[in-house]
């Protein structure tokens, strides 16, 4: 179901509502909505699923991980999009070659039953809460066509973070995955966004081992190099202007107001205080 949701201005963005919880809007849905059938989706257990809460890095990691497994350095568009599970067709999932690389934003809880017996690999992004609210906003503003949205950051920042928009709540997302972690025995690898801007390379090693992947250095050092934002900002033409925006660590600085700053603060010890959880919010 379509609906319209409020900042805190009164200014509204369209959003699909379905189950009781909200997704980024897209008019196909409405006729056939891939979230009716995602339950029942065939899992393969060579499938490798990069779960991310929207804005940590989904892109950067998925076409590091296409060429890690690949093992060359394919200039083929294949498409992040195609591949995202809340969107797939059926005929999508079906026609991806093995291994499928899957990437979604939904909970562990709404991903296809088959999961917890297929056991494919998943690696799950994190980034610092407020630089992925700011790259939020500026999708959700690079995308009118869908979200019809012409709201102002100030009004924005609060209901984003409670959970109001497309996704819910960040906080709720990532405490979840937490709780996940020490109860499934589906193989789960944490990936961080910081992490990852700090030293890719090694980031990219620790990926490997866990994909069980084997390449050479020189071409990790190559994924490094492919993948950078430069790099694929250039790459990704049909996405360049909306996803490859900033890709760094601190731009939240330039956003948030020293009121804004504070009210995040405690509003992140509130809901964190049992969620051992620590993010950099710069990179020295
Ligand atoms: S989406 O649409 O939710 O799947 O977006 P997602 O890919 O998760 O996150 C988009 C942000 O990731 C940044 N990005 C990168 N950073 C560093 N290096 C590379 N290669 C890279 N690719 C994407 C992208 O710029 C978005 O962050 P912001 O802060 O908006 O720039």
């Amino acid at each position: 179901m379509e609906i319209r949701v409020a900042d805190d201005g009164g200014d509204e963005m369209t959003l699909l509502s379905y189950n009781g919880r909200k997704y980024s809007f897209w008019p196909e849905a409405l006729q056939s909505n891939p979230l009716e059938r995602l339950p029942s989706v065939e899992i393969r257990p060579d499938d490798i699923i990069i779960c991310a809460f929207p804005k940590s890095g989904t892109h950067w990691v998925w076409e590091i991980v296409r060429l890690l497994v690949a093992g060359q350095l394919d200039r083929d568009e294949v498409s992040k999009g195609s591949n995202m599970m809340e969107f797939a067709s059926e005929e999508e999932y079906k026609d991806l070659p093995s291994p499928r690389i899957l990437n979604t934003h939904l909970l562990f809880s709404q991903l296809p039953e088959q999961v917890k017996v297929k056991k494919p690999k998943i690696l799950y992004l994190t980034r610092n809460p407020k630089d992925m609210t700011v790259s939020f906003y500026n999708f959700v503003m690079k995308l009118p066509m869908y979200y019809k949205y012409t709201g102002e950051w100030n009004n924005f920042v609060r209901p984003s973070l409670e959970g109001k928009f497309d996704y819910g709540s960040w906080f709720d997302y990532v405490k979840d995955w937490e709780e996940v972690k020490k109860t499934t025995d589906v193989p789960i690898m944490t990936l961080n966004y910081e992490d990852m801007k700090e030293d890719v390379f090694r980031e990219m090693k620790k990926m490997q081992d866990f994909l069980g992947v084997k390449r050479s250095d020189e071409f990790v050092k190559e994924v490094c190099d492919h993948c950078s934002f430069t790099s694929m900002k250039k790459v990704k033409a049909d996405m360049a202007n909306i996803v490859y925006r900033k890709g760094e660590v601190g731009d939240w600085k330039n956003w948030f107001t020293v009121a804004q700053n504070e009210w995040f603060d405690q509003i992140y010890e509130q809901k964190m205080k049992d969620c051992p959880l620590e993010f950099r919010y710069t990179l020295k």
